[in-house]
């Protein structure tokens, strides 16, 4: 009955959940474009078909006892303590269930983790409020990529998730992501890939992911880093090898000298009354003056 329900769940979930960015009523994982996201999606309706067989199974003795063992129902209760046999059931079940939750589980992890021969690398770095990409094998060309505003959006980019430069990959090409941060502690995330890694400052964290079919697919910044956290997302791209190859081309020539791209484009999306990176607090200002 519980995997009858999961089905059900995953069957409206299929309708209901968009690829690549989220759609409206959603009510659980975003579609997968990932080996990885198909791995967490498998693993998430496992979990959720156990949770809703234990939640039944209690409801289900809870109901037993409320109608059999109430004060009219059973005057004279009986005085029983123990019961070996219960007692190592009720403790080697839960143990069985928790061993069998941590072999998919962990399986996960190494497939997450453990990063296959890469084909190419993208580094992607956080900043307050922005995220800045790295092309290492194609050119080492670098960018900027900051989140369109509402008023100047295109009828097919959604609203707080479209960017101005996109991040371009190819189709089924296995992508190492390097991720850092700049200023403080953010996080790339792109829920239909199944990545979520913390850029930190002075370290550099990878992990990867393989898209299986063209599109574009949104992410957020999925750190609380300050005042502009939710209007730093992330657009991946994906296209074929030759699409690939001529957009490579282009940016390279389009982004050959970008050093100064970023202080006036921030400025531009910026509204009044900003932190600007190494301004001070009000308070904590006060306080460095003391
Ligand atoms: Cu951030």
């Amino acid at each position: 009955m519980a995997g009858l329900m999961v089905l059900a769940f995953a069957g409206m979930d299929a309708a209901l959940a968009g690829t690549g960015q989220p759609s409206p009523w959603q009510i659980n994982l975003q579609g997968a474009a990932s080996p990885v996201m198909e791995s967490i999606r498998s693993f998430h309706y496992f979990l959720l078909a156990i949770i809703v067989a234990v939640v039944l199974l209690v409801l289900v003795l809870l109901v037993i006892v409320m109608i059999r063992f109430n004060e009219k129902a059973n005057p004279v209760p009986s005085r029983t303590t123990h019961n070996t046999l219960i007692e190592v059931a009720w403790t080697v079940v839960p143990v069985l269930i928790l061993v069998a939750i941590a072999i998919p589980s962990f399986r996960l992890l190494f497939l997450e983790l453990d990063l296959p021969k890469a084909d190419m690398t993208v580094k992607a770095t956080g900043h307050q409020w922005y995220w800045s990409y790295e092309y290492p094998d194609n050119g080492d060309f670098s960018f900027d990529s900051l989140m369109v505003p509402t008023e100047d959006l295109k009828p097919d980019q959604p609203r707080l998730l479209a960017v101005d430069n996109e991040v371009v990959v190819p189709v089924n090409k296995i992508v190492r992501i390097q991720v850092t941060g700049a200023d403080v502690i953010h996080s790339f995330a792109l829920p239909s890939f199944g990545i979520k890694i913390d850029a930190i400052p002075g370290r550099l964290n990878e992990t990867w992911f393989q898209a299986e079919k063209e599109g574009v697919y949104y992410g957020q910044c999925s750190e609380l880093c300050g005042k502009d956290h939710a209007f730093m997302p992330i657009a991946i791209r994906v296209v074929s090898e030759a699409d690939f190859a001529a957009w490579v081309e282009k940016a390279k020539q389009e982004f050959a000298s970008n050093e100064t791209q970023a202080p006036e484009r921030v400025a531009r999306n910026d509204v009044p009354g900003t932190m600007m990176p190494g301004t001070m607090l009000p308070v904590a200002a006060a306080a460095a003056a003391r």
